[in-house]
């Protein structure tokens, strides 16, 4: 079954923001949400320009990843222009995940983990990410989750490792999912800008990744136990030669017993 056309007007109606989502554009099929947020951006869209489309032909994940985006998901971008400073930047991936986990929490009921550094996550599976990217002054913050997506249906390495809200019996109502994920950015965002090691404390009581033996795949792949995440988004791993600090790659936990260090 196709579903159903996303309408603006059903989710500006309840919708209850002061500015995010205000203007809010939906497409039936883009190649990226982020890449059209950006082109407003440029344009000098207000903080707050939403965009919102059916399906993604080109949706992206970090480092150039691909993110599958059929019809049914929920693919979403949001302009922002932080009064931040640039070291600051990075917690804003932090908030968008910490945001979108506790609208998928209200609005689905399933509690939602979050796996360094913009992974949702439900029983080891992935829901969906954040892909946050930063223009001259703004920001365009692009969350994915995975709502009424047939998961069986995705390529099957990324099936293999992906869950969906459907999938878990949960069918939301995917306008609902939306104005929730925009009201928890805004007021995450707003918490960012007031209190950001507040925010950083949101994200690790989420965290599925803390004290957790990981393999990190990044500049070089090196094991060790995951310790914490700092009030810079770096994430901080135990190892025999000491702590190291990561600030980009990839994670996987790793089942093996932790090594002694
Ligand atoms: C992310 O990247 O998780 C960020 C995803 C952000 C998507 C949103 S949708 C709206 C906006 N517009 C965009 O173009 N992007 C944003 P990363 O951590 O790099 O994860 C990418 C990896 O996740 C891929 O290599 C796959 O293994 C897996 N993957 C791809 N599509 C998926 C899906 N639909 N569900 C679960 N896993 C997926």
């Amino acid at each position: 079954m196709r579903p159903p056309v996303l309408r603006r007007d059903e989710i500006e109606r309840g919708l209850q923001t002061q500015r995010l989502g205000r203007p809010l554009h939906v497409h039936d099929r883009v190649k990226s949400t982020n890449d059209v947020a950006r082109e407003l951006a440029e344009a000098g869209a207000p903080e707050g320009t939403a965009v919102l489309a059916r399906e993604q032909t080109g949706g992206r994940g970090r480092m150039g990843r691909r993110w599958a985006s059929p019809p049914g998901g929920l693919w979403l971008s949001v302009v922002l222009r932080p009064q931040l400073s640039v070291a600051e930047w990075t917690r804003l991936g932090f908030a968008a995940s910490v945001a979108a986990a506790a609208a998928v929490e209200e609005v689905a009921g399933v509690p939602v983990g979050l796996k360094w550094p913009n992974d949702l996550v439900v029983g080891g599976r992935k829901l969906g990410g954040v892909l946050v990217e930063a223009g001259g002054a703004y920001a365009i913050a692009g969350i994915g989750i995975n709502t009424n997506v047939q998961v069986e249906l995705l390529e099957p390495e990324i099936a293999a490792a992906a869950t969906s809200l459907s999938a878990m019996g949960r069918n939301v109502d995917l306008a609902a999912l939306v104005r929730r994920v925009l009201l928890e950015l805004e007021h995450h965002y707003g918490m960012l800008q007031r209190d950001g090691p507040a925010v950083m404390a949101k994200w690790r009581e989420r965290s599925i990744t803390l004290g957790r033996a990981v393999r990190v795949i990044g500049a070089d792949v090196f094991d060790g136990i995951a310790e914490t995440v700092d009030d810079d988004g770096a994430l901080l791993v135990r190892t025999p030669s000491g702590v190291r600090r990561v600030f980009a790659g990839e994670v996987s936990l790793r089942e093996v017993e932790a090594p002694r260090v």
